[in-house]
């Protein structure tokens, strides 16, 4: 059976424009914090597959989105290297020992043996697999080496970077190595991601605006093409989505390149300006301003713009960023409820 979402990213006919939401599993669902509850904190929950597969099923049955994405972190990655990573109440994640040295850099667990450690994100996927509806596609995930080492870096989430930016200006081997071991273990990741079940990946680098544009290809870019490269080599068949966030000026300027499918419009881009730009070579997804959630009045009139740019051409509705934990769930289905209305074919 052929699944909508897949043909979307392989700019196939489709009845409707599909649609999902980043973030949609999580906060804003009553039956996500149950679930939450019951695995005692967040990274248990990502590590026990029967709760991880409840809770990536709940937004398809609850909103009504065309594709699920595996319910794991980002930060499972440098976890599993050998960074032992908290999520404190009201802070966030937090890495124990951030990198700072070539040392550091060289004490972590690399290649495929990192890779291999992640087998609950495998096993979560595998169980997915028996437990999706047919037409319905599986998002497996990944953070950008650049998103990651941010992270790393810093020891948490950062409004500044300062920490990741004094080592770009002045010591940028030491950040690439760190990128260099970092996009290593992604590649096995993503491969092992499909190989369990995984029918589209997506590379979330929520962080790219945080690098100046001019250097925006070396400390990231770069290192998202290649990894989309290896996946290609490996399964040409499955769909790739890249998602840079806050990069309008990178992609004005025409430096946009790489083998994969869809490209991840944030909000803060207009969607005329990527489908000018990108809109032959790469299906566009996005891009309403996750805030405009919370009135359904607003949803509809961006919806109904967006539909309008696109045409239903080359396109798969979603935010441009993570639902927020405070937006009303009805609103959620309303926007799922309006993208598939104006698209109707
Ligand atoms: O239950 C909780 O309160 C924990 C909140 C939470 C959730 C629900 C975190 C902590 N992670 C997640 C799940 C998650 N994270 C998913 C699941 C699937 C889905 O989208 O439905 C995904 C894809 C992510 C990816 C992720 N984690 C990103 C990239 C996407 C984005 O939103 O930009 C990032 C940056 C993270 C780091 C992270 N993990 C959690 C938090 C609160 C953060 C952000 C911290 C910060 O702002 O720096």
């Amino acid at each position: 059976m052929s699944k909508i979402f897949v043909d979307a990213c392989l700019r196939k006919p489709t009845p409707y424009t599909p649609v999902w939401m980043m973030r949609q599993a999580g906060r804003y669902l009553p039956e996500y914090m149950e679930v939450r509850k019951k695995a005692g904190d967040f990274l248990s929950l990502c590590h026990n597959p029967e709760l991880a597969c409840e809770v990536t099923i709940q937004p398809l049955d609850i909103v009504g989105v065309d594709a699920a994405i595996l319910f794991s972190d980002i930060l499972v990655i440098p976890n599993e290297m050998g960074m032992k990573l908290e999520f404190v109440k009201g802070e966030g994640p937090v890495f124990e020992k951030p990198v700072k040295t070539e040392a550091d850099v060289d004490a972590l667990l690399g290649g495929e043996e990192a890779a291999d450690r992640l087998t609950y994100v495998y096993e979560t996927i595998k169980l997915l697999k028996q437990k999706l509806p047919e037409d319905r596609a599986l998002i497996g995930f990944t953070g950008a080496p650049w998103t990651l080492a941010t992270y790393m870096i810093e020891g948490q989430g950062t409004k500044t970077y300062n920490v990741c930016k004094k080592m770009m200006y002045s010591n940028p081997e030491l950040l690439h190595k760190i990128l260099r071991k970092v996009t290593d273990v992604v590649k096995f990741y993503m491969v092992k991601q499909i190989e369990a079940g995984a029918d589209v990946v997506q590379i979330f680098d929520s962080w790219a605006s945080a690098i100046e544009p001019s250097k925006y290809d070396e400390f990231s870019w770069k290192y998202m093409v290649e990894i989309a490269e290896y996946i290609k080599e490996k399964y040409p068949e499955t769909p790739i989505i890249m998602f840079p966030k806050g990069v309008a000026s990178f992609i004005e300027r025409g430096l946009v390149y790489g083998n994969f499918d869809v490209f991840g419009v944030d909000w803060g881009t207009p969607m005329a300006l990527a489908k000018e730009k990108l809109g032959d070579k790469y299906v566009l997804q996005g891009n309403m301003e996750p805030c405009r959630l919370y009135s359904k009045e607003k949803t509809t009139q961006c919806v109904e713009a967006l539909q309008n740019i696109m045409q239903g051409e080359g396109h798969i509705f979603n935010l441009g960023h993570g639902i927020l934990p405070d937006v009303p769930v009805e609103n959620a289905i309303h926007f799922v409820k309006e993208c598939h209305r104006v698209s109707a074919k």
